[in-house]
Order: structure tokens, then C-alpha cells, then sequence
């Protein structure tokens, strides 16, 4: 098994070698870049957490209807006020009946999750499972009725490829009974999208550049943040934003711990994010090849967010 550390060094080595160089965007996500994703969800322009969230406020009961105990299985974690939706809306009260199983990278994100959602549902089994999810899937346990979540649009930052193969992953696992329930961003008026990625507060673009202190920190890097604009624009051609970093001049940084230097000529670009939009066409196609069927669509009075319930075909 490869380390964070390794892992990271790999990524970062490969991706600022590359033309178009890269860093993936899972690394946004150290304790302050999950601060700044956490005040994201709650600006104006971003509408995604809040449409998913009312569509879970009006759907909980209906999605829940069919599942009156087993595991409820959430790819990912931290986000309880959704499982909160949906476990209040469950047949029995105080979560009797039902096991959450969230499964995420963090030990301490899944020990505050299951320490408050235990003290808020009396009845309620929480078994916590420190994995990655895009390649721990066989963790799941089987041995009970599964309503497996994916929540927030995450599947948006994948490519084709690697969202072939989180949801081929998925179905290979699931079997009659079990439902899987993900959350997809729609394609939707350009400006409206682009608005909820530059924000007016400059959160998104604090968010953007500090992946760079990630780098800096953990690989003994001379990022200079000052000198990276956050750039983001919605691609028509592929239906995704893009986020970059943009030099704002020619410049080297050197990166200790990698042995490296890199350099940048003025206005040349560090690629950190795609958010893929899906129109329902393109959702259909994706899950169908990956042998899941769509049951019910969940979506709210704009149509710019969906929750798809999904079953093995
Ligand atoms: C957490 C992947 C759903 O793509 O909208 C928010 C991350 N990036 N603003 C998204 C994000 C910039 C977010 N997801």
C-alpha cells in the first residue's frame, strides 16, 4: 500500500512535469481547504449544497420509504446534515433499525461524524470504515439491505474513466435490494455556473490557490501564492468547469522534498479541478454502461441539481 506522503510525491512529481501541468484536486482538502469548501457551500452563488439539500428535504421520505432497516452506507463522510435528512425520515424513529457505514480517508472526520450522529439518534449502529473510497469498495459489508449514498456532486471531479470505474465498482457489488443514490450537478446557463465558481468573496479562489500550501507544507515547496491568479470557466465543449492557477509571471519554484524545480512561463497554468455538469442523457449513458439502471430522479423546481436512485440492471 502507498502513503499520503508517497502518493502525493508521486502526483505532484508527474503532475508539474507534465504540458499541461496538473495537480489533482483531492488535495484541496487539508483542514483549512476543507474550512474554505465548507464557507463555499454556503455562499450565494454556490447552489449546489443548497439545492441538494432541498431536494433531500422534500425527497428524504420518499427515498427512505422502500428501506426500513439495513445499512446505509455513505461513500465519503461529514456531511451529516444530509444522512440527518434521511434518517429522520426513516420508518422507525431514532434511527432504530438502521447501521450507518460511512467510509472516508479521515479517522477523526468519521469519529465526529459517528459521535454526533449517535447522540442524536438513540437507536442508531455506526460502523465507520477508514478507506478510500474510488478503491476500498470491497469494505462494504454485505450482510444486510444497502442504501448506499453519494452525495455532493463528487462524482463531477472524476474523468470518464475513473467515473466509469467508481460506478462499475459500485454495481459490482450491489445486489437485489440494495439501492445506490448519487448526487450529479446538471448542465445549466453559463453564467450561472461560472458565478458559483468566482465567487464575489474570493472563497472559491482562496479554496483554488491553496493547494499550493498543501504543496508547500508537506513537499518543502517556494509556492509564492501572491503570484497565482485563481482562474475558473465553464468548458461547452466537455460540460465541466475548469479551475487553474494562472502565473502571474515567468518564474522557478523549487520543490525540496522532490529534488526539483519547476518553471513557469508568464501566464501558463497549473490545472486543479474539472466539475463535470451532466445533462440527463450523458447520466443515463454513463450509468447504463455501468450496468445501473435509474429508478427515480430526484430534482428540484430548476432542475439544477439531481439525485439519481440507481439499481443493478
Ligand atoms: C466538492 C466536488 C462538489 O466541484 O463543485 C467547489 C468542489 N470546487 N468549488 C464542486 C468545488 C470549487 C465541489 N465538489
Amino acid at each position: 500500500m502507498t502513503s499520503y506522503a508517497e502518493e502525493l510525491a508521486r502526483d505532484i512529481r508527474a503532475g508539474l512535469s507534465s504540458g499541461q501541468k496538473q495537480i489533482p484536486s483531492k488535495y484541496f482538502y487539508d483542514e483549512r481547504g476543507s474550512r474554505l469548501f465548507e464557507e463555499i457551500c454556503r455562499l450565494p452563488e454556490y447552489y449546489p449544497t443548497r439545492t441538494e439539500m432541498a431536494i433531500l428535504e422534500e425527497h428524504a421520505g420518499a427515498i427512505m420509504e422502500p428501506f426500513t432497516a439495513g445499512d446505509l452506507v455513505e461513500m465519503g463522510s461529514g456531511a451529516n446534515w444530509k444522512i440527518c435528512r434521511l434518517l429522520d425520515a426513516a420508518a422507525q424513529p431514532h434511527g432504530a433499525g438502521i447501521r450507518y457505514v460511512p467510509l472516508d480517508v479521515s479517522e477523526s472526520a468519521l469519529q465526529a461524524a459517528a459521535e454526533e450522529l449517535i447522540r442524536m439518534y438513540g437507536g442508531l449502529e455506526v460502523l465507520g470504515i477508514v478507506a478510500d473510497f474510488t478503491r476500498n469498495l470491497d469494505r462494504i459489508p454485505d450482510d444486510a439491505d444497502r442504501l448506499i449514498t453519494l452525495f455532493g456532486g463528487t462524482i463531477g471531479n472524476f474523468t470518464d474513466a475513473e467515473a466509469a470505474e467508481l460506478l462499475e465498482g459500485v454495481s459490482a457489488l450491489m445486489r437485489r435490494g440494495d439501492r445506490f443514490l448519487i448526487g450529479m450537478d446538471t448542465v445549466k446557463d453559463t453564467d450561472l455556473l461560472e458565478a458559483a465558481y468566482n465567487d464575489a468573496r474570493g472563497i472559491t479562489a482562496a479554496f483554488n490557490k491553496n493547494v499550493l500550501n498543501v504543496v508547500n507544507r508537506e513537499l518543502c515547496a517556494t509556492f509564492d501564492l501572491d503570484l497565482f491568479d485563481h482562474v475558473a470557466f465553464y468548458n461547452e465543449t466537455s460540460d465541466q468547469i475548469e479551475m487553474h492557477l494562472a502565473a502571474r509571471q515567468a518564474m522557478a519554484v523549487e520543490i525540496a522534498a522532490l529534488d526539483m524545480v519547476v518553471e513557469f512561463e508568464n501566464g501558463e497554468t497549473i490545472h486543479t479541478e474539472i466539475s463535470r455538469k451532466f445533462s440527463r442523457e450523458r447520466a443515463i449513458r454513463i450509468f447504463e454502461d455501468a450496468g445501473l439502471a435509474p429508478q427515480r430522479w430526484f430534482t428540484d423546481e430548476n432542475g439544477w441539481f439531481s439525485l439519481v436512485e440507481l439499481v443493478r440492471r
